[in-house]
């Protein structure tokens, strides 16, 4: 039986009349995308239309999920919400911080130890609010959700930016910051501006060493990393009834790479063989009762120009391997182009680990498709050159895994490595040997991102994405352009040998199996529970409110830094070894900035304090400020923020003394997180004043006091030769994000109202 299976039900109860209010609202048929929005509206059915890309939108999630990393933020805000249990089912999963080395047992074990005080801390904050948790060991928390809570046609939100994972069986699953997951643990609405859409028609049959991570490989070379902002992409066609539903879900995971707000793909067999087979007939019955309104509509699949914003096709018989990379998700190569790509580039051809795991590539099917490969190989005298690390994506995974033999297969190679259930590698929790000697080298991976240094903390190493079939191919080549189309490889005994192509088991035949799934329930009441927090710990630390806008105008403000190119949310606050302060305002804003390119200059965590004219750390100099009672800004580039939810990129600098955050372009969930923490997310009106922004210049606010919905901000800049220069700042503000900024934090005005 399924979790929360009476949350389903009503969900599923309201779906006929709410759709049929839409479709009158708007006057047309609908997609799919507008079905879950349109009936997860907080104010009940639709009267209006709302505006894709303009109007802010209030809606009511049916559930929240957080990982370890991000849930300590949450939760930490949550207690200070002055609510008892959290209003719509949630769960938080501890996936995060588990450290990669000598493989899971022993990993697992040390991770206990090291991070136990966080652990407890997370289990009791969830016993005592009603909250489910995972415990370290089962699982990559979108793996888990997929396997256990998702569901066709609902909407949840999730602390982490690939809880886009779950368009994979049908929902609007979107990545925010952890304020945002209050407000809906909280009860109250969630808000989003309505999306715009794109439609992907997928046509033809994918076949050979063709996957469902080629196709958003593929799409991700098309649309590029910011392509997909502020949109919905929703999959349909033919090819897309072909895909698995892990498949499916491997596709909109990468979604957040393209700076999609999410991906979503409509209700078919596939999904409901994944239901059924993940011990959830409930829900697929129930599906099955309003399967019409969990798909888009017909008129608008057979005519998609006239009703998606942009519209791509994207013929899967077509398709081949891809790997994209290095440093970049959306650098797509084909795997027969890579040759010439990589000579070209300089990129190394030697490949030293191949990983496979992560929330886009760790399912059952995954697991069989790369083990066919190794299967193959050693049939055929093949032995790795470079080393196979596997995470699974979770315990029931995993237990399947190994009573099926694919455990044994992986092994049959004697350097691989099987990691904990985790993320591991893809979040930098990786002690790789040798990593510290920082030496140019290639890895392939089937993880989503890999951005520099993400993996190992090497700004050297190249990383590639690809699917579990390649990855497993590569790790027997040990070549970077090995393509296992055309190429053969020397097996022992000096043969000429072609690797076979892949197969898998979309589900086990035998259906899953798990002992124990590592769920703990929360306590019926959690009123009696304490949860304790360490004043002296390093780990955990209380929250104290940011302070309310006093009302006056920003002035004398002096630039922390003015970054230039690429600024993820791995180089404002970068996971890795930071990962374990993450509960820890004050001791992980000692990592603020400090992987932004500086654009005086062109290094990292070196900028010049205007207070004594010295070079030093981005995060001392802030502090610097901080004490001189001086109001920093940063200026960036475009996309600043992309990535990561993790809200700590702006609570950091908000906690440094940074006010204003001044860029060409935002990524949306870090825009958001900046409004959240009260502070001013603001783009430059006309994109070349970024250039006129000098190392010691100084910025004063002239309007504050009529910041308004719609209205331009006016920045005064005052260069040190005495010149000044008068800015236009445009803002995506309404008048209730406004009021979080004069509140000093949206969770100030929170707690104020359930004071
Ligand atoms: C990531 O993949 O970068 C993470 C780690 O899962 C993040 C969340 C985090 O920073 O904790 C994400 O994608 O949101
Ligand atoms: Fe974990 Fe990597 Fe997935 Fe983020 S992308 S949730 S770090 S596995």
């Amino acid at each position: 039986m399924a979790f929360d299976i009476e949350m389903i039900r009503k969900v599923y109860k309201k779906y006929p009349e709410a759709v049929e209010a839409a479709r009158k609202a708007t006057g047309k048929p609908l997609t799919l995308s507008e079905k879950i929005l349109y009936t997860h509206l907080w104010n009940g059915n639709a009267g209006t239309a709302f505006t894709r890309g303009e109007d802010y939108v209030d809606f009511a999630p049916d559930r929240v999920a957080m990982q370890d990393a991000t849930a300590q933020m949450a939760l930490l805000q949550f207690m200070q919400a002055g609510k008892s249990k959290v209003a719509v089912p949630s769960t938080a999963h501890a996936d995060h911080l588990i450290l990669a080395k000598l493989g899971a047992d022993k990993d697992l074990q040390e991770s206990l130890n090291t991070n136990n005080e966080v652990f407890n801390f997370l289990s009791s904050v969830c016993n005592k609010y009603g909250i489910g948790f995972w415990k370290p060991g089962a699982g990559i928390i979108h793996q888990v959700v997929l396997e256990n809570y998702a569901f066709p046609g609902g909407m949840m939100i999730g602390t982490d930016s690939h809880t886009v994972n779950a368009g994979g069986l049908g929902m609007v699953a979107i990545g925010v910051g952890g304020a945002d997951a209050v407000d809906v643990m909280a009860g109250m609405p969630w808000e989003l501006k309505f999306p715009k859409l794109i439609g992907i028609k997928l046509t033809g049959k994918l076949s050979g060493w063709a996957s469902a991570k080629d196709v958003i490989l593929k799409v991700a070379g098309i649309l590029t990393v910011k392509g997909g902002t502020g949109a919905i992409v929703e999959y349909f066609g033919e090819g897309a009834q072909s895909l698995s539903a892990t498949g499916k879900g491997t596709i909109c995971n990468m979604g957040a790479e393209v700076g999609a707000t999410t991906s979503t793909f409509g209700y078919d067999e596939s999904i409901e063989r994944y239901l059924r087979s993940t011990d959830r007939d409930d829900v697929a019955d129930a599906a099955n009762k309003i399967k019409e309104h969990l798909t888009g509509d017909a008129e608008v699949y057979e005519n998609p120009e006239q009703y998606f914003d942009e519209v791509i096709e994207v013929n899967l018989s077509d398709l081949t391997p891809h790997l994209n990379g290095p440093f970049t998700p959306d650098l797509a190569t084909p795997v027969a182009e890579m040759k010439e790509k990589a000579v070209k580039n300089d990129w190394p051809l030697d490949v030293e680990w191949a990983l496979i795991g992560s929330c886009t590539n760790s399912s059952y099917e995954d697991l069989t498709r790369a083990a066919s490969i190794v299967e193959d190989a050693v049939s055929k005298g093949l032995k790795p050159k470079a080393t196979l690390g596997i995470n699974p994506g979770s315990e029931q995974v995993r237990f399947t895994a190994e009573r099926d033999g694919l455990m044994d297969s992986f092994n049959k190679f004697e350097s691989t490595k099987i990691f904990t259930n985790a993320c591991g590698p893809c979040i930098g929790q990786w002690d790789r040997e040798g990593a510290e000697k920082q030496e140019k080298n290639t890895i392939v991976h089937s993880f989503n991102r890999n951005f520099a240094k993400r993996a190992d903390g090497n700004p050297n190493t190249h990383a590639f994405v690809g699917s579990p079939e390649m990855v497993a191919a590569i790790a027997i080549s040990g070549r970077l352009d090995f393509n296992p189309i055309t190429d053969t490889l020397t097996n022992e005994n000096g043969e000429q040998v072609k690797l076979a192509e892949p197969f898998g088991m979309e589900l086990p035949s035998q259906g899953f199996a798990v002992e124990d799934n590592g769920y703990q329930a929360p306590a019926e009441d959690g009123s009696g529970i304490e949860v304790v927090v360490n004043p002296e710990s390093n780990r955990l630390q209380l929250l104290t409110p940011f302070t309310p806008w006093d009302g006056a105008n920003i002035t004398g403000a002096k630039l922390l830094i003015k970054a230039e190119g690429k600024c993820t949310t791995d180089h404002i606050s970068m996971a890795g070894p930071w990962l374990k302060y993450r509960g820890h305002l004050d001791n992980i804003s000692n990592n603020c900035l400090i992987g932004a390119v500086n654009a005086f200059g062109g290094n990292t965590n070196a900028v010049v304090s205007q207070l004594d004219g010295n070079t030093d750390e981005v995060p001392n100099v802030a502090r610097g400020y901080k004490a001189a009672g001086i109001t920093s800004v940063v200026v960036g580039d475009h996309n600043y923020g992309e990535g990561s939810s993790r809200e700590h990129a702006a609570m950091e600098p908000r906690h440094l003394g940074v006010m204003a955050v001044i860029v060409k372009s935002f990524a949306r969930i870090h825009e958001t997180n900046l409004k959240k923490q009260g502070m001013l997310g603001l783009t430059f009106a006309n994109e070349s004043d970024y250039d006129l922004i000098k190392e010691d210049d100084i910025f004063n606010f002239t309007d504050l006091n009529s910041f308004s919905d719609g209205k331009q901000l006016t920045l005064e800049v005052i260069h040190a030769n005495g010149t000044t220069e008068k800015i236009m700042l445009n803002h995506t503000y309404n008048e209730a994000q406004i009021d979080w900024f004069k509140a000093g934090s949206a969770l100030n005005l929170i707690r104020r109202q359930n004071a």
